[in-house]
C-alpha cells in the first residue's frame, strides 16, 4: 500500500494523477503545509526539505520505502509498474528529457512567478517582469513541442505529461483566460488529458483533500512568512 503524504498543489497533483493511472492502491496523508505541518519533525524524517509530495510504499525495494520529490516520485512509481515511461529508449530518455524540463524550468517558473504575484509585497516589478517573462518562453517551448509530437514525449502519453499538465491546466488562472488561445497545440493537450478516466478521478481526490487542508489565503502571516523564508526566517 502505497501512502501519499500531500495537500492540493500541483506537485502533488502529479502524483494522484500517477496513482490513478496505475491503478495503485493508496491512502492520502493530508499535510496541511499553510498551517506549517511539513516542518513537524516526524514529517522532517520522510523529507528533510520540508516538503510535499511525500509517498511510503509499504511494498518497496526492501520493504517500506520512502520517495520524495515528484519528479523522483513518479519515476518510482513508473519503474515500479513497468508502465508510463516508454519502453523504447530513446523515447523513454525523451520522455526524461520532458520531465526534467518540467522539474527545473516549468514547475519553479511558475512557482516563482505566483509566488511574486500573490505574495510579494508591492514594488516588486523586476521579479514579476522576470517570472512572467521565464512563465511565457517556458509555456513557448512547450507550445513547440506539442505541435510537433502528440505527448512531450512523442507518441505515447507518459509520466512526462503527468508532471507537465498540472501547471499547463492553471495558464487560465495564472497568466489570464485569454492566453490559451495564443497556445492552440497545449489547449488540444490539455483537453485530451482532461479527459482521461484516471485523472478525472485523481482531480475528484485532490478537491476532497483540499477540502481537508487550509487554503492558502487562509494561512496566518507568521506561517506564510516561515514557508516563503521572509521576515523573521530569512536568512542573514
Ligand atoms: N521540487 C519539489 C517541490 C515541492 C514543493 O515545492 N512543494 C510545496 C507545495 S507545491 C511545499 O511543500 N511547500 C511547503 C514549503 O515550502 O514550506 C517537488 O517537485 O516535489
Amino acid at each position: 500500500m502505497i501512502t501519499l503524504y500531500g495537500m492540493g498543489s500541483p506537485n502533488v497533483v502529479k502524483v494522484f494523477i500517477a496513482l490513478e493511472e496505475l491503478g495503485l492502491p493508496y491512502t492520502v496523508a493530508p499535510v496541511d503545509v499553510f498551517t506549517g505541518k511539513q516542518f513537524d519533525a516526524d514529517f522532517l524524517k520522510l523529507n528533510p526539505n520540508a516538503k510535499v509530495p511525500v509517498i511510503v510504499d509499504s511494498e518497496g525495494p526492501g520493504g517500506s520505502y520512502t520517495c520524495f520529490e515528484s519528479g523522483a516520485i513518479l519515476l518510482y512509481l513508473a519503474d515500479k509498474t513497468g508502465t508510463l515511461l516508454p519502453s523504447d529508449k530513446a523515447a523513454k530518455f525523451d520522455a526524461i528529457q520532458w520531465l526534467m524540463t518540467q522539474m527545473s524550468t516549468v514547475g519553479p517558473m511558475f512557482g516563482q512567478f505566483v509566488h511574486f504575484l500573490r505574495f510579494a509585497p508591492a514594488g516588486n516589478d523586476y521579479s514579476k517582469s522576470r517570472y512572467y517573462t521565464q512563465t511565457w518562453r517556458v509555456c513557448e517551448v512547450i507550445e513547440q513541442r506539442l505541435g510537433a509530437t502528440e505527448y512531450l514525449a512523442g507518441a505515447e502519453y507518459s509520466m512526462a505529461d503527468i508532471a507537465t499538465y498540472p501547471w499547463m491546466r492553471a495558464i487560465p488562472a495564472i497568466l489570464g483566460a485569454e492566453t490559451m488561445a495564443r497556445l492552440p497545440n497545449i489547449s488540444r493537450w490539455v483537453k485530451q488529458i482532461d479527459e482521461r478516466p484516471a485523472v478525472k478521478k485523481a482531480l475528484a481526490e485532490v478537491d476532497a483533500v483540499r477540502a481537508r487542508t487550509t487554503a492558502f489565503d487562509k494561512a496566518e502571516a507568521v506561517t506564510l512568512d516561515k514557508v516563503f523564508g521572509r521576515g523573521q526566517f530569512a536568512a542573514v
